[in-house]
């Protein structure tokens, strides 16, 4: 029987660490970016290689970047930008960079795995974009605890910003998010700008609400050690933004008591 539980953790763990994709160490994930001397990877919000050659160069051009030269791609490589994941870059090649060398991406080859010009320009694929004026906006943590901000905090964020933040812990630990300040384009649906909370690695899964207007939100607690904020705004109407703390905290210490004392 104890086996058989041993089995079944077994099963869920190695399911997790697929679903969030790791390979050498990196971790691929549509939305995680992954950015150096400004180049960085995007998959299709539908998931990994699902873009045309079209489709990829739009995805760079709305966030006001173009496709990645492949001298571009390399001098990030040079940097330490290693991605297992073949994108379009410029004038219909496709590729990925590697920086390490490992048996099950590469093809144990370091340096930019180019899979050629191609000719079919439907083949999809994932892209990789060069903006090296990209706003800040987004990234990855890990930390235990950090205090991050909408871009350009505490002056007002720009116009059609799109953010992805996602939060990592350690396995075990939940993540405790804390609103310090709060102000964004009011609107009583919040379709205009808002920032949304998922609990999950994604923002497909774990929708946990809509926040707009300047009032602050509650506390959040994750359900894992994994969460993922969306922030968004449109071409009108900008305000002052937020900013939000977070602490990783130990499953066993969540309780009800703990949420009264934090606050
Ligand atoms: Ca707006």
């Amino acid at each position: 029987m104890r086996i058989f539980i041993v089995i079944l953790v077994l099963v869920f763990v190695s399911k997790e660490a697929q679903a969030w994709g790791f390979k050498n160490g990196v971790l691929h994930n549509s939305i995680w970016l992954e950015q150096a001397a400004g180049v960085y990877h995007r998959e299709s919000r539908k998931g990994r290689y699902q873009l045309t050659y079209k489709e990829a160069k739009a995805v760079c051009k709305y966030e006001g970047g173009t496709l990645a030269t492949y001298d571009q791609l390399e001098a990030a490589r040079q940097i330490g930008f290693h991605v297992c994941a073949a994108g379009w870059f410029d004038k219909g090649r496709v590729g990925y960079p590697i920086v390490k060398a490992g048996s099950n991406c590469g093809f144990g080859k370091t340096g930019i795995i180019d899979y050629g010009y191609r000719v079919n320009k439907s083949e999809r694929w994932d892209v990789y974009c060069y903006n090296p004026h990209a706003k800040e906006c987004g990234g990855v943590h890990t930390d235990q605890q950090k205090v991050f901000h909408s871009p350009g905090y505490p002056e007002g964020y720009q116009d059609e910003q799109i953010c992805y933040w996602h939060i990592r812990v350690r396995y075990g630990q939940r993540i405790r998010l804390h609103f310090l300040d709060f102000d964004i384009e009011d609107d009583t649906a919040c379709l205009s700008d808002y920032l949304e909370i998922y609990d999950s690695y994604d923002d497909v899964a774990g929708f946990a609400g809509r926040f707009c207007g300047d009032e602050l939100p509650e506390d959040f607690i994750s359900t894992g050690n994994v969460m993922t904020l969306k922030f968004i705004s449109d071409a009108s109407v900008t305000a002052g933004g937020f900013q939000l703390e977070y602490i990783a905290v130990d499953s066993s210490t969540i309780s009800e008591n703990y949420t009264d004392s934090y606050t």
